[in-house]
């Protein structure tokens, strides 16, 4: 198991945090997704044998936000 932090540009309400947070928990191997509007952050516990960072990016980005890590 493996956790990475990504910054997520984009995110202005609750309902953008709560995208975010379905997209990632939607890619196979993450087990946890902790979203802050404030930092602009999310927090993704995911294992490394399934899914890779960039699996994680390209689901943010394909919800419409913006993604660096
Ligand atoms: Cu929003």
């Amino acid at each position: 198991m493996a956790t990475v932090t990504m910054t997520v540009g984009g995110m202005t309400c609750m309902g953008c945090v709560d995208s975010v947070t379905r997209v990632l928990q939607a890619v196979k191997g993450v087990s946890a997704v902790q979203v802050s509007l404030e930092k602009a952050q999310a927090q993704v516990d995911y294992d490394p044998a399934l899914a890779s960072t960039d699996d994680l990016r390209v689901a943010v980005e394909g919800a419409g936000f913006d993604a660096a890590l």
